[in-house]
């Protein structure tokens, strides 16, 4: 793919640019990996995808979805050692990075995998499997707010931070990493009213608020019910916010082989509202216009 064919937008410093693909705006060390994934990605029936616009809770699903596949397997132990997105990869990170061969497929089942892949570019590859797909999303004061924080992790932010205003700007006009934000969650969420049987959406808050309803559901969901609640419980414990990001693996701040940041980037607080904390009432209620606008006006009454 030649990059210089493609239309691209300034979304943080002078040198740095998204490019448009599909409708979404895709940073360019991972478009040559997306379009693999796209072509040469076949999901066996057994798979299970965890799909996410960024910063929306993917590495809380991660080790959620681990634990209850592998919860006979001493999880809870691999959890302790393993960074989630280790043990969990990201199809256009870690998987299809350098050559177009996809993962073997042989005797293997219900291999997890993750992605940040809007639905409408993976639509044919998704709708040609039985495989499971796991959805997960935050609202958009919270998610905007992680990126900001994340974003400005980079090495380079030191020298030129990325503005929080510019981010909310960049943010509002669906410019950002795999945005519009609102184009991707649409996506998936039309996706799971049509294929509910294969496609579980799911968001931040309610798992915030009420994990063991939400886990069990997942566990059936994915074909590995529950026994009891005291199974939930101890999926929910040890994935809770509080015990992950104190493993040594998840402070860490070496840099994991396929990214730029270190392993603690992907843990910071883990709160429902933080974006109180950062943007004005102002930058709230033009959110909160544009989120009505956005889902509300599709008769999804989530965001605000
Ligand atoms: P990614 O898309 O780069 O993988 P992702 O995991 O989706 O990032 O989002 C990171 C957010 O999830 C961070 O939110 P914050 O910036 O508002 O704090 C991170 O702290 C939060 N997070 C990570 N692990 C957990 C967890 N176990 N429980 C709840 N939130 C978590």
């Amino acid at each position: 793919m030649d990059l210089s064919t493609l239309p691209k937008e300034n979304w943080w410093g002078d040198h740095d640019y998204l490019y448009k693909v599909g409708g979404f705006w895709l940073l360019p060390q991972f478009i040559q990996s997306i379009y693999r994934v796209v072509k040469y990605f076949k999901p066996m029936p057994s798979d299970i995808i965890l799909a996410s616009y960024p910063k929306t809770g993917t590495t809380w699903l991660k080790s959620l979805v681990f634990s209850i596949v592998h919860r006979s397997s001493n999880s809870k132990h691999r959890l302790s050692l393993n960074h989630p997105h280790d043990l969990v990869p990201t199809l256009e990170v870690q998987v299809f990075t350098t050559s177009n061969i996809a993962p073997s497929s042989e005797n293997q089942s219900n291999r997890i995998f993750s992605t940040h892949i809007p639905y409408q570019l993976l639509s044919e590859t998704l709708d040609s499997s039985e495989c499971r797909v796991v959805y997960v999303t935050r609202n958009p004061k919270d998610t905007l707010v992680s990126t900001w924080h994340f974003v400005n992790k980079w090495k380079k932010a030191m020298d030129y931070p990325w503005q929080l205003n510019l981010a909310i700007d960049k943010f509002c006009q669906g410019l950002s990493p795999c945005g519009p934000y609102y184009d991707h969650v649409m996506g998936y969420k039309k996706l799971s009213m049509e294929r509910p049987t294969n496609v579980f959406f799911i968001t931040y808050e309610e798992l915030r608020v009420d994990p063991i309803t939400h886990v069990k559901r997942l566990g059936e969901f994915l074909g590995f019910p529950f026994e009891g609640d005291e199974q939930v419980q101890e999926v929910v414990n040890s994935c809770s916010f509080e015990v992950l990001s104190n493993y040594e693996v998840n402070r860490s701040e070496e840099s994991p082989t396929w990214f730029q940041l270190p392993y603690n980037s992907f843990f910071r607080k883990g709160d429902v509202g933080d974006h109180k904390n950062y943007l004005s009432d102002e930058t709230i209620e033009r959110i909160d216009a544009l989120t009505r606008q956005k889902f509300h006006s599709l008769g999804f009454n989530y965001g605000t």
